[in-house]
């Protein structure tokens, strides 16, 4: 097995997902965490100057969340065995990415940073800044607006797809957890916390949530993890 290294900010964010998995698996890796005043060190460094990266062996470095949670997914059995339940598990995470690229865009709009530059050279993401700034509203409102009508449109697909599978009752695929029922944690654990009504209507995708955080691997990681607010 390769030595691994996860980049990622400080926070759970889309790193999470990855996190999970190898809590999971049981696979040691270096949790590599920096602050958002440190990014500029990080950045021309990491492929696509995004993160999370995942370092194998202190040399290759992977990009893409999604990629790297399927690599993961496939090494250590958090994937169905056919090719059409492969297809049900992926669609499921990829719906449940959707929330999480929104919410992420959203949240870090709301809170000023990692904003594109329109008025200058900019034609990639700007530096990390601390304050809201020249915030644009409408643009705020424009990322709130997606964030939640993403949610109002796979949310309901979600529960009805998990309700297909024997009531609803086990994980996503049947009674194996698999990575698409980690993303279903991972992604919701922010716009749970912050709007907890909202969720009522998907009362088998919360009790889904609970199966997660209940596994033993997953019970004792979220133990033991750093508390972030994001
Ligand atoms: N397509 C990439 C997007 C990754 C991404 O946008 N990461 C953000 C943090 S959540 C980032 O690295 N931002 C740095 C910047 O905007 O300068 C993925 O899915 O992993």
């Amino acid at each position: 097995m390769p030595n691994y290294t996860l980049y990622y900010f400080n926070g759970r964010g889309r790193a999470e997902i990855l996190r999970m998995m190898f809590a999971a698996a049981n696979v040691k890796y270096m949790d590599k965490r920096f602050e958002f005043n440190e990014w500029d060190k990080y950045r021309k460094d990491m492929p696509c100057m995004c993160v999370p990266v995942l370092e194998m062996d202190g040399g290759m470095k992977m990009p893409e969340t999604m990629a790297i949670a399927r690599y993961l997914a496939r090494e250590h059995s958090f994937y169905p065995k056919n090719n059409m339940d492969m297809m049900r598990c992926d669609y499921i995470a990829d719906c449940f990415y959707e929330i999480m690229h929104d919410y992420m865009r959203y949240y870090h709009w709301k809170n000023g940073r990692f904003r594109f530059n329109m008025s200058g050279s900019g034609n990639g993401p700007s530096s990390p800044t601390s304050g809201r700034g020249d915030m644009d509203t409408n643009s705020d409102n424009y990322m709130q607006w997606r964030y939640m009508n993403t949610c109002h449109r796979v949310l309901p697909f979600l529960e009805r797809t998990l309700e297909m599978k024997n009531g609803g009752k086990n994980f996503f695929m049947g009674d194996q957890m698999m990575w698409c029922d980690m993303m279903c944690y991972c992604a919701l654990e922010n716009p749970f916390m912050e709007n907890q009504s909202m969720f009522s209507k998907y009362p088998k995708l919360m009790a889904l949530r609970n199966r997660v955080a209940g596994h033993p691997k997953i019970s004792g990681y979220l133990k033991s993890r750093n508390n972030t607010n994001w």
